[in-house]
């Protein structure tokens, strides 16, 4: 397989989940129209999308429906983008710009940022309750109980919470990799999980081997975040560079250098790779994806 063709498969996959995206959230005029609209500028136009893409990936290892795949996808980026809105709030990292663009409450306002991200939330569950996402109801109800699990205060909101109190510390590697597993790696990992569930029942080894891959490409993710964040600039990245150094905020770093981290972020992309071989041809697009996400420039 080409990088063009992984290219293309990428593209087609971005745009699917803006249209299903625009299809999904709310009406600009429908009331009430501000908060709508707050919502749709969060959400559409922007980002990289890699939620949704690994939800399509994993999918294809287990065979699931792309319509399915859609649906998962939208929810978990819907998660994703609350979490970006209020982590730029003032009470938060306090930032103004975001997917190139100014943040929701500097475009609108705090209390419309706030409740954006309450009504995206809630939206992500009922997108996934409201249609079938997998053959087996019981398996649907696991999935949305893991995403609620992903999202909460054992999983991104809980991370949030560890790194607003990290400010200023000197954390040991572990500890910031636990922060990390739940702030970043609990919807990445949850991804995976809820693409693979879309489709046909795999084994309980291979839903261990595919739930490890992804706890190590959420960390492995995180690391090379952390890595941007000190080398690129503003303008590539359409968030604020260097936010982590001026905030004395624990990052791999800080902790183990840019040479260091770098290597740990290879390590682990070939940690990922050596388990998805095992799923041959099906897991092709989630091992691109993987190399993607540890070369990608924003
Ligand atoms: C507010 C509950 C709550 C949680 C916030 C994920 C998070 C927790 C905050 C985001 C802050 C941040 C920059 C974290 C580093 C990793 C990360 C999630 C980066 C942004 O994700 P990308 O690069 O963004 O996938 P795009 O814009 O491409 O979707």
């Amino acid at each position: 397989m080409t990088t063009q063709g992984f290219n293309q498969w990428m593209s087609h996959i971005q745009e699917r989940t803006e249209a299903a995206l625009a299809r999904a959230l709310p009406a600009p005029d429908i009331a009430p129209a501000r908060l709508h609209e707050a919502m749709r500028y969060a959400v559409l136009g922007g980002g990289k999308r890699v939620r949704p893409l690994l939800v399509h990936a994993a999918g294809d290892v287990s065979g699931g429906a792309p319509e399915r795949l859609d649906r998962a996808a939208c929810a978990i980026e819907m998660i994703h983008a609350y979490s970006l809105v209020h982590d730029d709030m003032p009470c938060m990292d306090d930032d103004t710009l975001r997917r190139g663009k100014p943040t929701v409450h500097v475009q609108f306002d705090d209390a419309t940022a706030l409740l954006v991200g309450d009504a995206l939330q809630t939206l992500a569950f009922q997108h996934i309750a409201e249609a079938q996402v997998s053959d087996s109801p019981q398996r649907q109800l696991g999935m949305i109980r893991q995403l609620a699990i992903a999202s909460g205060s054992r999983g991104m909101a809980g991370g949030q919470a560890i790194d607003l109190a990290s400010v200023g510390l000197q954390l040991s590697l572990a500890e910031l990799e636990f922060m990390h597993i739940h702030k970043t790696g609990a919807l990445i990992r949850a991804s995976i999980g809820l693409g693979v569930q879309c489709g046909r029942d795999l084994g309980e080894d291979e839903l261990a081997s595919l739930d490890h891959v992804g706890k190590v490409i959420g960390l492995l993710f995180q690391v090379v975040d952390d890595i941007l964040d000190a080398e690129a600039d503003t303008a590539t990245l359409g968030k604020t560079a260097g936010k982590d150094a001026a905030n004395d905020k624990p990052t791999y770093v800080s902790l183990l250098g840019v040479t260091r981290a770098r290597a740990l972020a290879e390590e682990m992309c070939a940690e990922a790779l050596d388990r998805l071989a095992a799923f041959g041809q099906p897991a092709r697009r989630l091992s691109e994806l993987t190399r993607f996400i540890v070369q990608r420039q924003f």
